[in-house]
């Protein structure tokens, strides 16, 4: 029985693909040097996973942005606003990627979006009407194939299948065109390129096809036959096509179409159910390879469990036709836990980042090939980092599962419905007409991260760090009134990101020092390790906030991450149901939100932004199953302040037609969205659904340096207008200004203010 793995993360040992990329992009390191690093990288992670003994190692894994990105050029999908300037190839996917802004050229990025669940962003392809395809002269995966060759290794090439390719596209704006009747056009080029893979010496390919954990419209499901009937030649590779992130049983009539296929890839992690229906599926002799090492947590894999679930596959399918892999590509975990020199040893004993996990392919593979007395050690000490967690005092605090089994229903609701509770935050607060906010953090400039830096690492004390942080408040405070803003947030210059921030000080996580995982292009986020039941020892928030508004005039927003985002932007645990770790984070900051008002902050936002990604992939009983629990987790979090204090949440995007019901349960007072790049008429909903509680649709882009003017946004302000009340109606910028310059930051504000207020006059007759 062979080991394989599905696709490796790219970054490297130390974020070097980060840095090379940044370097580049900055103009400090050469074309010829950033490929150089790239090659460097492939060979590197090659060879970690021939040590490892893997017997199937991926290529065309690595991408130097994005791996559909790569499909996108491969392919030649790419828009003419990009290919009319004669870029270089490497600045071409740049551009596509994140926007080409100078030698005259002036385009923005295509639209990157979430792949499937994860916390990973893929761009998104982008077709016309009329499209068409073509190969290029040095296509990448089969130079990525000789290149592993040369090297002595030989690979499976991974490519994306086609039906997912168009299915996770679009048409461009402004193009009619529906991506899946591009296939016809598409398909000679897949086949030119496997033929070519075939001639370069590679016997196997694994072809992805995701999109068949989803729900899929007849004219997608229909699409896969078609495909792999032209893609199933003699002269071609064998394929095995791999699906992840869920089960297939639902798409399982598309199975007979593809049993001309070499072989099935499926998620064992995730849905270890769906082993029978599949096995009972596929071609009588096709290979099925077993996803048991997770690819997207960063747990030990259970030897026993592994080991029994691929012994239910070879049973009836017999040794030959059984593989044992990762469940997904290892792109969402880390690179290794080498890197670690911080963790404790005995949480350390629970963990394997992709690098360890290359291992425990193989020994699952040795156990059921040569029987488990050939690796009769590794199972043993398998066993007895299983043991050592499941009975750690650091997963079991008896004091958090009492305090969980206390929660009542009431815990759940505000003491009043909205309008009793809107009549005296009003009173409290004394807001204007239009009130003016931002959404919490402010220009994070490169002396916050060199003191912050300073920090960490000891060379300045805590007193002196504390004293820095305060002046940056002070700053933010003074420019706030200056631009008259009406509630004023403290700016979060004391905050990483916005969930290691909290993880790093609750009970229950743990922390990596190197553990990056690629977010979308370069960016990297560090999630922090949920590893037990979680508590929080002390105050998180207060003294910044509190310092924050006992120096302002105008009511200080308190800044909050809720239970939903903590939870899925962290490595949660997998031994307990998510919706108790969700409980838990929302019992912490429920402690935090009662001091906070206890410390004079009577505005609270407590941010979401991942509640959607949450949601089940299909549609079903499983999506109102996680919306319950998931909102009854914000509302736990928040409901234990007066009527007269104010709950904000915040939401990066609008869309919110597919589960409305649950942002009108969530019972927020206010809610900041996403709207300057999306339809105004997506307001709509809000007038459907009688939305009586308070809107604050994004006037502006945060995104780009741009800076709008006041009458475009009092045009904004007049749309919205078309669908919300006016005392509905708040007046914020899109999202937090973090990413921002100080110039930019001002002068956009300004004109956002003065659009506020000639609303406010104009209303106010
Ligand atoms: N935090 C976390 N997950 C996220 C976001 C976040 N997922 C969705 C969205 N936001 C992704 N966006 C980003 C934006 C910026 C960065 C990462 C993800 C980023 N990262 C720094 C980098 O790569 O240079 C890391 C710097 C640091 O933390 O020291 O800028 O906001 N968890
Ligand atoms: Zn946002």
């Amino acid at each position: 029985v062979q080991s394989s793995i599905l696709g490796f993360p790219r970054m490297g040992v130390l974020r070097d693909l980060k840095k090379a990329n940044e370097a580049y992009w900055a103009g400090k390191l050469s074309r010829d040097d950033l490929l150089a690093e790239g090659k460097r990288l492939r060979l590197a992670h090659w060879q970690i996973q021939k040590n490892a003994g893997v017997d199937i190692i991926p290529s065309n894994d690595f991408a130097f942005y994005d791996h559909v990105l790569d499909h996108i050029q491969l392919f030649n999908a790419i828009p003419e606003r990009y290919s009319k300037h004669g870029l270089n190839p490497l600045d071409e996917l740049f551009a596509m990627g994140r926007g080409h802004q100078k030698d005259g050229i002036d385009v923005p990025s295509l639209e990157m979006v979430k792949w499937f669940d994860s916390n990973y962003h893929y761009v998104k392809p982008t077709f016309q009407d009329g499209q068409s395809f073509k190969l290029g002269s040095n296509p990448k995966p089969i130079a990525e194939f000789n290149e592993a060759k040369a090297a002595g290794i030989v690979t499976r090439p991974v490519i994306l299948g086609p039906v997912s390719f168009l299915h996770l596209g679009k048409a461009d704006r402004d193009q009619s065109v529906k991506p899946i009747e591009l296939l016809e056009k598409l398909l000679p080029v897949y086949e030119e390129l496997l033929a070519g893979l075939k001639a370069a010496g590679a016997e196997t390919v694994q072809i992805d096809e995701p999109i068949l954990v989803y729900d899929l419209p007849a004219e997608v499901k229909g699409a896969f036959k078609p495909a792999y009937e032209r893609l199933s030649g003699a002269n071609l590779p064998k394929l095995v096509l791999a699906t992840y992130f869920g089960d297939i049983v639902h798409n399982i009539e598309v199975l007979p179409s593809i049993q001309n296929l070499h072989g099935l890839h499926i998620d064992l992690v995730r849905n270890p159910e769906q082993l029978d229906t599949v096995i009972g599926a596929i071609g009588s002799s096709q290979i099925l390879s077993c996803g048991v090492v997770d690819g997207r947590n960063i747990w030990k894999t259970n030897f026993k469990r592994a080991i029994e679930t691929v012994e239910a596959a070879i049973q009836k399918l017999g040794k030959d036709r059984v593989l044992v892999a990762t469940s997904s590509s290892l792109l969402h975990v880390p690179h290794t836990l080498t890197s670690e020199k911080k963790l404790d040893s005995e949480v350390r004993d629970w963990f394997s980042f992709a690098s360890e996990k290359a291992v425990e392919v193989t020994i699952i593979a040795k156990a059921v090939t040569d029987g488990p007395a050939a690796v009769r050690d590794e199972l043993e000490a398998n066993a007895k980092s299983m043991q050592s967690r499941a009975s750690s005092k650091r997963t079991n605090d008896p004091k958090v599962k009492e305090r969980q089994e206390k929660v009542t229903k009431e815990m759940h609701e505000r003491a009043s419905q909205f309008p009793e509770r809107y009549a005296q935050q009003r009173e409290h607060l004394k807001l204007p007409l239009f009130p003016t906010t931002t959404i919490g953090s402010f220009p994070q400039t490169k002396e916050i991260r060199i003191q912050r830096n300073k920090f960490t690492k000891g060379e300045i004390t805590p007193a002196e760090y504390e004293k820095f942080i305060e002046k940056e408040i002070d700053d933010v405070i003074r420019i706030q009134d200056e631009l008259d803003l009406d509630v004023f947030v403290h700016g979060e210059p004391e905050r990483n990101d916005m969930v290691q921030y909290f993880g790093e000080r609750l009970t229950g996580y743990v922390f990596t020092t190197h553990a990056w995982v690629q977010s979308y292009g370069s960016r990297c986020v560090r999630p922090p390790i949920i590893v037990g039941d979680i508590s929080r020892p002390a105050s998180m928030t207060v003294k910044e906030s509190k310092y924050a508004a006992q120096n302002s005039k105008k009511p200080m927003k308190g800044m909050l991450t809720g239970p939903i985002t903590d939870l899925r932007w962290s490595f949660p645990r997998d031994d307990v149901h998510q919706s108790v770790q969700a409980q838990q984070l929302a019992l912490a900051l429920r402690d935090e939100v009662i001091d906070l008002e206890a410390a004079g902050i009577y505005v609270i936002q407590v941010d979401e932004p991942a509640l959607r990604e949450g949601l089940p992939l299909r549609a079903g009983p499983e999506r109102e199953k996680y919306l319950s629990w998931a909102v009854d987790a914000f509302k736990l979090a928040c409901a234990g302040v007066k009527d007269s204090t104010q709950i904000h949440s915040h939401f990066c995007y609008s869309e919110f037609q597919d589960f409305f019901h649950a942002i009108a349960a969530l019972d927020a007072d206010v809610l900041s969205i996403e709207n300057s790049k999306s339809d105004a008429k997506l307001l709509k909903v809000f007038v459907d659904e009688a939305y009586p509680r308070h809107i604050g649709p994004g006037v502006y882009d945060i995104h780009s340096p741009r800076i709008p003017s006041e009458q475009e946004i009092k045009d904004r302000i007049e749309e919205m207008l078309q669908y919300l009340r006016p005392e509905q109606l708040w007046i914020n910028p899109d999202c937090g200004l973090k990413t921002r310059q100080w110039t930019e930051t001002k002068a956009a504000l300004v004109n956002m203010v003065n659009a506020a207020k000639f609303y406010r006059a104009k209303y106010t007759k």
